[in-house]
């Protein structure tokens, strides 16, 4: 990638260039500086079509309005994320900020004002370069380097919410009489800008509302979904055929190719793939992703596509790497296979959440119990926890615009709550082996199996929407020698 002509901030960008180029951009000469000001075509977009979710954001921004009428509310995208030097991370707005507007670039901030009896929206965005000043070319952050941004006009008719200069907000904000509350951890400026007014309490009020507004999905947020779970799906298919590159090489051929797939159809990986060969299945988060691939063992493979408005699918499945489960990986398998199917099973309107768990747990202790691993009965060792050796984790979470969605929700309305249609949650038992787990005999040692699909609760039951993956062992083993023949 190429350099900028000189380290420079914001602030610089923001002076005439008269003043800057005095020895800070040698070389720009007064004659070239005048020549690119000038000469460029008008570019300006009109007509725009709104997002298809722009009436969706907008109710949303209704609900919250409701909640705290007659408040300032400040809800950032976040700013961009230095990596090393003058490399900056990918960026990914806040998911509040994403849910609220649609609008996913750096540095916007949505701010509803209160007026009449509820609020009035403003999208803060950066406008288009100056092209008078410099900062087009001048500046890091000018369109000649980063790309076309949409101007103020066009962002009103794409979100449906008229559109400000960013630049501009933080004295507003310090002018700002009156109760404001802030979504915090995106943006240290926006947050200095109000250090005065804001409390800890009253902000995190406002998370924990965002976060609870999101555990029932709307239809818009249920269709995001499927597209990510069916690019997942093609992303599983992709790895099954290149297995024999893996097992050349390593697990990184398996992160790389479902990768692919996520930046071809989506806009990331939702979260870190999790491609662990052998007994690094048993490693929960094993994202390393260094080991090799070796016929004979498993492959449990933990990855989701995320779209390109950031819903992600949380999928996992684990895969015998020469296409055939041996007897003891399918033992281990099948009683995951049986423990899934009876969480799935308790995922419907008015059930508990923490019912699924519940059932698939026991499911996986009545398997421990019987394999002679632990000592019964089953009631107390589910009781005293013991099953929690091999189990490891708990069988499920709220799948959205995070992995694991709605963090913020009270347990009241969450892990104590109850199931509603649009709730979308993963159902995904595991057992676990450690290689070093002497409690164990050695045939089960190092093997590591979790299945896990994206159910969507409906009026009358579930939807599982990564059906199109095979879960049986049988289907799982006839899948792979099609995709492979
Ligand atoms: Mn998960």
């Amino acid at each position: 990638m190429a350099e900028e002509l000189t380290p420079e901030t914001t602030d610089e960008a923001e002076e005439p260039i008269k003043q800057r180029k005095n020895g800070l951009y040698p070389g720009v000469s007064d004659e070239l500086a005048e020549s690119m000001k000038s000469g460029w075509a008008d570019t300006e977009l009109h007509g725009l079509e709104p997002i298809p979710q722009a009436e969706y954001t907008a109710a949303r921004r209704t609900a919250l309005s409701a909640r705290f009428p007659g408040e300032r509310l400040v809800i950032p995208a976040g700013n961009l994320k230095t990596r090393s030097n003058d490399t900056e991370y990918p960026f990914r707005a806040s998911v509040e900020y994403a849910y609220l507007t649609g609008n996913l670039t750096e540095d916007g901030v949505l701010v509803l004002e209160p007026k009449g009896d509820g609020h009035k929206a403003t999208i803060y965005l950066l406008p288009r370069s100056d092209r008078e000043n410099g900062e087009f070319w001048l500046s890091g952050h000018g369109e000649l380097w980063v790309g076309r941004r949409h101007s103020l006009a066009e962002a009103e008719q794409l979100y449906g919410i008229p559109a400000a200069d960013v630049r501009e907000l933080a004295d507003k904000l310090r002018e700002a009489t009156g109760p404001v509350r802030v979504v915090r951890g995106y943006d240290a400026g926006i947050e200095a800008a109000l250090t005065d007014k804001v409390t800890a309490e009253r902000d995190e009020e406002l998370r924990v509302f965002l976060s609870e507004a999101r555990l029932v999905k709307d239809a818009f947020e249920a269709g995001e979904l499927q597209k990510a779970v069916d690019s997942t799906v093609r992303g599983f298919e992709d790895v099954v055929r290149v297995l024999d590159k893996a097992e050349a090489t390593s697990e990184r051929y398996i992160e790389g190719t479902f990768f692919l797939r996520a930046r071809v159809e989506g806009n990331d990986i939702g979260y870190g793939s999790i491609c662990a060969s052998g007994a690094h299945a048993c490693t929960l988060h094993w994202v390393r992703n260094d080991g090799p691939v070796r016929s004979g063992d498993l492959l449990l493979l933990d990855a989701g596509v995320e779209t390109h408005t950031l819903y992600t699918a949380d999928v996992t499945r684990t895969l015998p790497v020469n296409g055939t489960y041996s007897e003891i990986q399918k033992k281990i398998y099948d009683a995951v296979y049986e423990a899934q199917e009876a969480g799935i099973a308790a995922v419907k309107p008015g059930a508990k959440y923490r019912d699924f768990h519940d059932a698939a747990q026991r499911v996986l202790t009545e398997k421990l119990v019987e394999w002679g691993l632990v000592e019964g009965p089953v009631e107390r060792v589910l009781e005293l926890g013991l099953q929690r050796r091999w189990t490891l984790h708990g069988t499920g979470h709220m799948l959205g615009l995070d992995v694991h969605d709605c963090a913020a929700a009270r347990t009241e309305t969450y892990v104590d709550g109850t199931l509603e249609p649009g709730m979308c949650l993963t159902v995904e038992p595991g057992l676990y082996f450690q290689a070093d787990d002497l409690t164990v005999p050695e045939e089960y040692r190092g093997t590591g199996v979790r299945i896990e699909d994206d159910i969507l609760v409906t009026e009358d039951g579930n939807k599982n929407l990564s059906a199109g993956l095979p879960r049986r062992s049988d289907e799982v083993e006839a899948w792979m020698a099609s995709l492979k023949g």
